[in-house]
């Protein structure tokens, strides 16, 4: 496969293809390219992702903790001169906004944050591992090229993840097409499978989730059971950078906002998020007309505690979290035409960079 075009978005790819995807592109970019990994399932399987960042950063190597030092070393830096500037009083004046000026211009830039992308939470939605692994390529190929995306990847470090339930996604190349939860046993031998995004720990078990193992919306027996969920909780929490996160499922064609467990709730930035989201749909559209409805996931889907995007923004501390629902709506449903794939990852990498920029300036 020639993975820097185009045509290899023309047809789905299994689990195997889509991990040499992301080894390929480290190797053909390891300038702006890692692989990153997050973590096995209950089958042992490695979940992938690509972090794709600035010319020559290790994006592993501005872990939180190493800067604090820097900080405090500007704190002391700025308390020596302001003790020295208090002796030499009124006529040093001048000089005095002149270095204020200077210690701030000699700050190292802020650290760079993360966008966190995943498709394959739900086995048989094949079109998010696929749009997912195209807007990956996109970001990679354009840096250097794309105004647009140039801005967004200098700002930001994208993680991408095609294939979240790896095992599911296996399962419905291997044996069941429409297979939706992962594959670990439960207590029914016959009805193995967590539905990992009902299985996330903000507000489990409130509602919209079923307890019986035979259920596509099974919620595990308490809050990540599920390997999955767990590998990216535990990812958000070890970087501490992450700003936005975006969980693609299909289908409906809705771009979603927090929450779904209590309808009754409504985050404290609903109105930026919303905004961001409404870019997000526009642009969407201005690319093939493709209608997107933006709202929270309880008003405009169903309600579904445990689900990804309401613990990424209650407990991650992650404020641009979205559930995004692709194409289409309804006609072909799972079973979406391979020849909408590149359609649905142009669209929707024009949402994801618009997304980046608009936070960017906020
Ligand atoms: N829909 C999602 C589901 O888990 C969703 C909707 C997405 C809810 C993100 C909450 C967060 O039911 C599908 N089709 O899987
Ligand atoms: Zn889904």
């Amino acid at each position: 496969w020639n993975f820097t075009d185009d045509s290899f978005w023309l047809k789905y790819h299994d689990l195997a293809t889509l991990n040499t995807f992301t080894e390929t592109m480290v190797n053909q970019f390891p300038r702006i390219v890692t692989r990153t990994s997050l973590g096995h399932t209950h089958e042992g399987r490695e979940v992938f992702g690509l972090t794709i960042h600035r010319y020559n950063r290790d994006p592993e190597a501005d872990d939180v903790d190493s800067d604090d030092k820097d900080d405090d070393n500007e704190l002391d830096l700025e308390d020596l001169i302001e003790d020295l500037v208090k002796e030499v009083r009124t006529e040093m004046r001048s000089w005095w906004s002149w270095l204020v000026g200077f210690s701030k211009s000699q700050k190292k830039s802020p650290k760079v944050k993360t966008i966190l992308l995943h498709g394959g939470q739900h086995a048989r939605e094949w079109i998010g591992p696929a749009t997912v692994s195209y807007i990956a390529k996109e970001l990679i190929l354009g840096y250097g090229v794309n105004k647009k995306i140039t801005q967004a990847v200098d700002r930001y470090d994208f993680t991408i993840i095609p294939v979240l339930n790896a095992d599911g996604y296996a399962y419905t190349w291997e044996h069941n097409r429409m297979w939706r939860k992962n594959r670990q046993p439960t207590s029914i031998p016959f009805c193995p499978g967590i539905d990992t995004n009902r299985n996330w720990g903000y507000k489990w078990n409130h509602g919209g989730s079923s307890g019986n193992p035979c259920n596509e919306a099974y919620r595990g027996p308490e809050a990540f059971a599920a390997e999955e969920p767990t590998m990216i909780a535990n990812y958000i929490l070890r970087k501490k950078n992450v700003v936005a996160y975006l969980d693609f499922h299909a289908y409906s064609q809705l771009w979603m906002t927090p929450f779904g467990g209590d309808c009754s709730e409504i985050p404290d930035d609903d109105e930026d998020i919303m905004e961001g989201g409404l870019g997000a749909a526009k642009a969407l559209m201005d690319v093939h007309g493709t209608k997107f409805a933006v709202g929270s996931i309880c008003k405009i889907i169903y309600q579904a505690s445990g689900s990804s995007v309401d613990w990424t923004y209650a407990e991650g501390g992650v404020k641009y979290s979205y559930g995004v629902e692709l194409r289409d709506k309804g006609l072909h449903g799972y079973m979406l035409p391979a020849k909408e794939i590149l359609p649905s990852g142009q669209e929707t990498l024009a949402a994801v960079v618009h997304l980046a920029n608009f936070i960017r300036v906020r």
